[in-house]
């Protein structure tokens, strides 16, 4: 089925609620639609096929196609539509979701239902459906069947733009939209006149000088640490860091912040930290921390920063709450962090050292990552430097799972020249769906995404594998290290009489049968060297490929702790 073809449709579904919707979603700018087959949700499938300028993606299991959306959303900063029939379709959405949430992501959850007196009456296919993602959605709503008279319309109207208008308002987030359906599902009209109509939604643009206030303020600290965490790649947001770094003011960035392509802004987080020790920080702790962006990855970086209780931090962004990962917030700013960081009164004090000592620090820690991974064994350390070392192409998306994967990442760091983005489900860190969500990038982008996954993210999103829609541009890393490798380096599960079978669960997947049997070309690497010359053949490939890296599991995890614990 192509999906995408131009639609000479002249007839649309007899169910007006649907017509409403797809008619609205073009309004508000959706431009992709994941559907999920199904029957209920038949009439609003049938008013989608109309519409010429929306993309629609076909994806049979929906905790899949949720994160297909994730992908997506990423790339093109615009609301993403998902839409499933009735029962447990639905519920299959919660993973994607909850993860959409808290990385602020548009998603338009649309579930079809049954008609309200249906429901709990034993008729197949039917839960309660409204309401039960409600703890991970911004609001949910819900629309009865048969919106036919002119105050079902209107209130079938102004509910979904104020969905709508919910999902993209800041803090950007999901919303449920449950559309009660009852039969004839199938029946068709001539499509006639539109009962959608937008309601216009103004919120006026805060500008820079809003915060003048507080930014006047900042050079009466000697030591101000910026520190950033997920965030999506905003050129702009990247130069006013670059500008204002240097003296008093020094920014430290993880990887998933996507701030790679400053050169004055330090990287490298868990590398910087591992060269730390309590003397240090008390020459580095700031006076001034402030913070922005989603979860951090750092543990290194929460445990110094979170000891820090005497000093001043500011939490920078648009949230639903009081965010204080560090535990020590003491002002809130409520504005984009590319707004306030592009304030005109952020210059830094040349005349402070802050910014040179950990310049000191930061070069000492990368001068000895360098060193310990050219020397260390074959494992998951060397295997990391080399794929970051060699994926700089512009444009790229990297896409990174849960696991070790990110770990490294962050710690690693990408290469100078790297100019795409990065992400990672931080959101809530499940390793359910690295793959959909970095299908969903590659639906989307136009240059290559890649995703390096563990053997155990992967094989738990294969479905990611199972759409239609892989493309050549998609290349996917797979890191097999016997299991959960992330459950051996950490402390507590590897002491455990039973780790092996209840932590590791090494399954020694076939990943050659599973790359032939979904279209992938295969590659592998069981050592350094194989990995250089595998790489560039494996990156260059005209063609949806799949590279498995494989390495002892107990070498890996020794080996980080080995790294870790140099100077101990
Ligand atoms: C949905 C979900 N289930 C379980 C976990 C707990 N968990 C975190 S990391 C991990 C193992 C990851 O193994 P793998 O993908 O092979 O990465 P590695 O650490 O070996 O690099 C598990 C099970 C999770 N984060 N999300
Ligand atoms: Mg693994």
């Amino acid at each position: 089925m192509n999906t995408n073809t131009k639609s000479n449709e002249t007839l649309t579904t007899t169910h007006e609620s649907c017509n409403i919707m797809v008619d609205l979603l073009q309004e508000y700018g959706v431009n992709d639609v994941i559907v999920s087959p199904g029957s209920r949700n038949a009439p609003i499938i049938i008013a989608l096929t109309r519409c010429n300028n929306i993309r629609k993606h076909v994806i049979v299991d929906e905790r899949s196609a949720a994160f297909i959306a994730i992908g997506i959303a990423q790339q093109t900063h615009k609301p993403v539509a998902i839409l499933c029939t009735s029962g447990t379709a639905l519920l299959n959405y919660a993973p994607a979701i909850a993860e959409a949430y808290y990385q602020q992501l548009p998603i338009i959850v649309i579930s079809a239902d049954r008609p309200q007196e249906w429901i709990d009456q034993n008729d197949s296919q039917t839960l309660k459906q409204f309401g039960s993602l409600s703890n991970i959605v911004k609001q949910s709503y819900d629309i009865p069947s048969n919106c036919q008279s002119s105050n079902d319309l209107w209130f079938c109207n102004r509910t979904i733009n104020e969905a709508l208008q919910c999902a993209t308002a800041l803090p950007n987030g999901p919303v449920h939209i449950n559309l009660q359906l009852s039969e004839p599902l199938y029946d068709r009209q001539p499509i006639g006149q539109s009962y959608a109509k937008k309601i216009n939604h103004f919120t006026p643009e805060i500008p820079s000088e809003c915060v003048d206030e507080f930014t006047k303020r900042i050079n009466s600290y000697r030591k101000v640490l910026i520190f950033a965490s997920m965030h999506n790649k905003c050129d702009a947001l990247t130069e006013s860091l670059h500008k204002i770094s240097g003296g008093n003011i020094v920014v430290l960035s993880e990887i998933i912040a996507n701030n790679n392509t400053s050169s004055k802004i330090f990287h490298n987080i868990d590398c910087l930290f591992s060269e730390m020790n309590s003397d240090k920080w008390e020459a580095l702790k700031p006076d001034l921390l402030i913070t922005f962006g989603g979860a951090p990855v750092s543990r290194l970086a929460k445990l110094y920063l979170r000891a820090a209780n005497d000093i001043e931090h500011w939490r920078i962004g648009v949230d639903n709450n009081i965010i204080d990962t560090m535990q020590n917030i003491t002002q809130r700013i409520e504005v984009l962090p590319s707004i306030f960081f592009s304030n005109k009164n952020i210059a830094h004090n040349e005349n402070e050292e802050y910014y040179s000592q950990w310049e000191a620090l930061y070069n000492r820690a990368k001068s000895n990552l360098n060193s310990f991974a050219d020397s260390c064994k074959w494992s998951d350390f060397t295997a990391m430097n080399t794929i970051m070392r060699s994926i700089s192409r512009q444009g790229i998306n990297l896409q990174i799972s849960n696991g070790s994967s990110i770990r490294y990442a962050d710690l690693i760091g990408v290469s100078p020249d790297f100019n795409g983005t990065v992400h990672c489900n931080r959101g809530v860190s499940g390793i359910d769906g690295s793959t959909s969500t970095a299908l969903g990038a590659s639906l989307v982008n136009n240059s290559s995404t890649i995703l390096i996954t563990g053997d155990m993210s992967f094989s738990y999103d294969i479905n990611g594998l199972a759409s239609q829609y892989n493309s050549k541009q998609f290349k996917i890393i797979v890191l097999c290290n016997g299991g959960g490798g992330i459950f051996r380096f950490i402390n507590g599960p590897s002491n455990l009489p039973d780790f092996e079978q209840y932590f590791e669960v090494n399954r020694d997947l076939p990943i050659n049968k599973f790359a032939h049997a979904f279209g992938f070309d295969y590659f592998k690497a069981n050592s350094k060297q194989e990995l250089e010359e595998v790489l560039p053949i494996f990156l260059n490939n005209n063609k949806e490929s799949i590279l498995a890296v494989f390495t002892n599991n107990e070498v890996s995890a020794q080996t980080l702790k080995d790294y870790y614990n140099r100077n101990k």
